[in-house]
């Protein structure tokens, strides 16, 4: 198996997200392969330290919110996913199907919680970048600009009904980049897309510090995006498609 086979294989596998080795060194995660680790060699979901110090994305991000936020909400969503696997693991063995539906709901919302803020993570920093090279060229064809990717990135955030993430995502059945507005971590996903950019708008990512303020959170989270981690995304991206 080559390594292109084996990114492609472990990504059908696991349903992991995608994180470009420099990126994980650059931002002291564990190197992957070019896959985000989210699961250790058995398969059960892991919680990797953050990228940086809790304080680091100050004053954008206070340094509470990320720790509640970090600990509490991604590292609960991490436990939930592998007790789900439990369950389901459980239901098979017993021949049980009566609950397995409940499970498979629960383990498709931890885990897709789990992919999301892993990806959120490494997503910032309190490095000023822009895109640039293969991903401004991207953005400009299928958005218009840099400016129209981020007045429609921050207008689909500001207004996920209830919980949820707006996502910039690469659409391999299009070779293009496509914008989500996601309710809750999974749901009005398009099939197959690979999210490169991922902005959380539940209440818990701001509300210590923004109040009922999303959109002031959301402008203000622009500060934050590193658009270098973007691009190593979506370049890895394309390499699983091609
Ligand atoms: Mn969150």
């Amino acid at each position: 198996m080559n390594r292109q086979d084996f990114l492609k294989k472990t990504l059908l596998v696991s349903g992991a997200s995608l994180l470009t080795t420099p990126s994980i060194m650059a931002h002291g995660i564990t190197e992957t392969d070019g896959i985000d680790k989210l699961t250790d060699k058995d398969g059960n979901f892991i919680h990797l330290p953050l990228p940086y110090s809790e304080s680091q994305l100050e004053p954008y991000m206070d340094a509470e919110t990320l720790h509640l936020h970090y600990t509490f909400h991604h590292g609960g969503a991490v436990k939930a996913a592998n007790a789900d696997l439990v369950k389901i693991k459980l239901a098979l063995e017993q021949n049980n199907l009566e609950t397995i539906d409940f499970w498979t709901k629960k383990l498709s919302y931890h885990f897709s919680s789990h992919i999301l803020h892993t990806i959120f993570w490494t997503n910032l920093s309190n490095k000023k970048t822009e895109p640039k090279g293969d991903l401004l060229k991207q953005i400009e064809k299928n958005f218009g600009s840099y400016e129209k990717l981020k007045t429609y990135i921050a207008a689909t955030s500001k207004s996920v009904d209830g919980a949820g993430w707006g996502i910039l995502c690469y659409q391999p059945y299009s070779d293009s980049l496509a914008i989500l507005q996601c309710e809750n971590h999974e749901k009005l996903t398009q099939w197959g897309v690979i999210p490169i950019l991922v902005i959380d708008v539940w209440e818990h990512a701001y509300y210590l510090k923004y109040k009922n303020k999303r959109a002031d959170f959301v402008d203000a989270l622009f500060n934050l995006i590193n658009w270098d981690n973007v691009a190593m995304r979506l370049d890895q991206a394309r390499k699983l498609h091609q």
